[in-house]
């Protein structure tokens, strides 16, 4: 029920992180693994990662806000890998800047690349999904899908969006036999979130750290591979029924008011 042997998944912004992660949990189930970013470097060192795991995995270097280099990366990952049966919309970017202070150029770009740039993926890999009979789409939310918080405004706004988005293609493209699902991570330990962990100059503890620690009934910062399972989950045959659904991996942040004083 959660093999996904003979399937082709495509990883957007998987040469670490989250999306490494991911991509390794839907490989180790059986896929054949396309990803891409947009430093070579990264993605050349990611691919030796992966082969270390035994998986030959096939890295693009593609910036998913460009439509035209999209367009030509699903035909190069059909081409060489197969046609796209599982599309995790992982690429995504943060600042953290206070509303008032933030330049629409700034809002724009965490826009383009957290909300715009799954549509374009998404877009691009639908018409083959509906041809082969069906497919998965994971975009990958967060916790700001549903909740705010100082200084990331944008970011807020293109997760509600994407969350949204989620259910209009999966109201738009069920009947095709496509499943579109949302994850939506907690706070998890990656270099995007480095900042919020990183010690102080004088070598305390960052206080977002034992912020974050109190607001999860698990006491933890989320790993990466915490994301495995239920990215597996929602790319294999195991959740055909689920559609339109955002599953919250976030060790119980949305379910808790926090610890009383
Ligand atoms: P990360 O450590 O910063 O990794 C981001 C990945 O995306 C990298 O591979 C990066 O490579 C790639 N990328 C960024 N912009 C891209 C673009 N325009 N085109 C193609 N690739 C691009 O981030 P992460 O923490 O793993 O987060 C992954 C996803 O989960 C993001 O959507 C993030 O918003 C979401 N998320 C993260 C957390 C968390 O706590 N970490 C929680 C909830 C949701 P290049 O820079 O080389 O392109
Ligand atoms: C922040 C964080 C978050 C996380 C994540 C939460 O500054 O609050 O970066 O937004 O990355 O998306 O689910």
């Amino acid at each position: 029920m959660f093999s996904l042997t003979g399937k082709t998944a495509l990883v957007t912004g998987a040469s670490y992180g989250i999306g490494f992660a991911i991509a390794l949990a839907l490989a180790k189930a059986g896929a054949k693994i396309a990803f891409c970013a947009r430093r070579e470097d990264l993605i050349e060192k990611a691919v030796e990662d992966f082969r270390a795991e035994g998986i030959d995995a096939h890295g693009y270097v593609c910036d998913v806000t460009d439509e035209a280099a999209v367009t030509e990366l699903i035909a190069r990952v059909e081409r060489e890998v197969g046609v796209v049966d599982i599309l995790v919309n992982n690429a995504g970017i943060i600042k953290r800047i206070p509303m008032t202070e933030m330049s629409v150029a700034d809002f724009e770009q965490v826009i383009d690349v957290d909300l715009v740039a799954p549509f374009i993926v998404a877009k691009a890999v639908i018409p083959a999904m509906i041809k082969k009979g069906g497919g998965k789409i994971i975009n990958i939310c967060s916790m700001m899908s549903e909740l705010g918080r100082e200084t990331v405004s944008a970011y807020a706004a293109a997760k509600g969006g994407l969350k949204m988005l989620t259910r209009n293609i999966a109201s738009e493209y069920g009947k095709y036999n496509i499943q579109c699902n949302g994850l939506g991570p907690g706070y998890i330990a990656t270099p995007q979130t480095a900042p919020l962990r990183d010690r102080q100059p004088d070598g305390s503890p960052h206080p977002f750290d034992a912020f974050i620690v109190a607001k999860t009934p698990a006491e933890r910062w989320g790993t990466p591979e915490d994301l495995a399972g239920p990215a597996v989950f929602l790319a294999s045959a195991a959740s055909d029924f689920v559609n339109g659904h955002i599953l919250y991996v976030d060790g119980g942040i949305l379910a808790y008011i926090g610890k009383q004083p």
